[in-house]
């Protein structure tokens, strides 16, 4: 859950990138580390195998300050993908306060995108999160590839409103999209639960443009 410390005004906030084995997810963080700027990102903490499969969880901190003096600090996460890390997934989505589901949009993917979608859903639920409720955007990656399905997810079950972001990530097309949809969602539920305009003067604006606008532009 988002921490915030009133003694030295500073909120954690932190952010899960979930989804099947080889799906982009180590990808969506390479990208934002090359896209965002170094102001504002911290490093990013990879730990693979040797053949690039995430073994535990990949991490990068972006921390900056308020106009109105709060201290943010959002900790980026993914998951590991392949199946034999079913309870690492369940470890690292432990506190979350957000989600980005990344999908390999090809329609070969159709049924192991929806079997890692029901395995996040459980694995929220185990951990005491309410995926109605919890701030998750849907990424459709891969785009760039053949066979690619045309609807955007019919089949997952959720709530009508979860947005689905075309990308593709290797290319770092729609990295940005994803992360300011989902931070999006993510002010709302935190100005709804701690109050960040009333309390803290900090608005949708600061919180987003700190992330999002200080980036190369290509
Ligand atoms: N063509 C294409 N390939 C992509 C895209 N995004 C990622 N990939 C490739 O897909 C493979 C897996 O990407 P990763 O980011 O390592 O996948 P992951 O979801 O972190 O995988 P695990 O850590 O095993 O769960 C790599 O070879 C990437 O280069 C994309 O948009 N298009
Ligand atoms: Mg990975």
């Amino acid at each position: 859950m988002a921490h915030f410390n009133e003694e030295s005004r500073e909120l954690a906030v932190k952010v899960v990138y979930y989804g099947p084995a080889l799906s982009g997810k180590t990808t969506n963080l390479h990208a934002l580390y090359q896209k965002m700027d170094p102001r504002v990102r911290g490093r990013l903490m990879t730990l693979d195998t040797k053949d690039d499969r995430t073994l535990f969880f990949d991490m990068m901190p972006v921390f900056f300050r308020t106009p109105g003096g709060v201290k943010v600090k959002i900790k980026l996460y993914t998951v590991p993908g392949q199946v034999m890390h079913e309870s690492t997934r369940r470890i690292v989505l432990q506190g979350s306060d957000a989600v980005a589901f990344v999908a390999d949009a090809r329609t070969s993917e159709t049924a192991s995108t929806l079997a890692y979608w029901k395995d996040l859903l459980r694995n929220l639920e185990a951990n005491g999160l309410d995926p109605r409720s919890l701030p998750l955007v849907i990424q459709k990656n891969k785009l760039d590839l053949e066979g690619v399905r045309d609807d955007d997810f019919a089949d997952l079950p959720r709530a009508p409103k979860v947005p689905v972001i075309p990308a593709r990530a290797i290319q770092g097309e729609g990295v940005l999209e994803t992360l300011g949809a989902l931070l999006s969602l993510c002010y709302r539920d935190l100005d709804r639960s701690l109050g960040l305009a009333r309390r803290f003067a900090m608005t949708e604006k600061e919180f987003l443009g700190a992330v999002l606008s200080r980036v190369e532009v290509r």
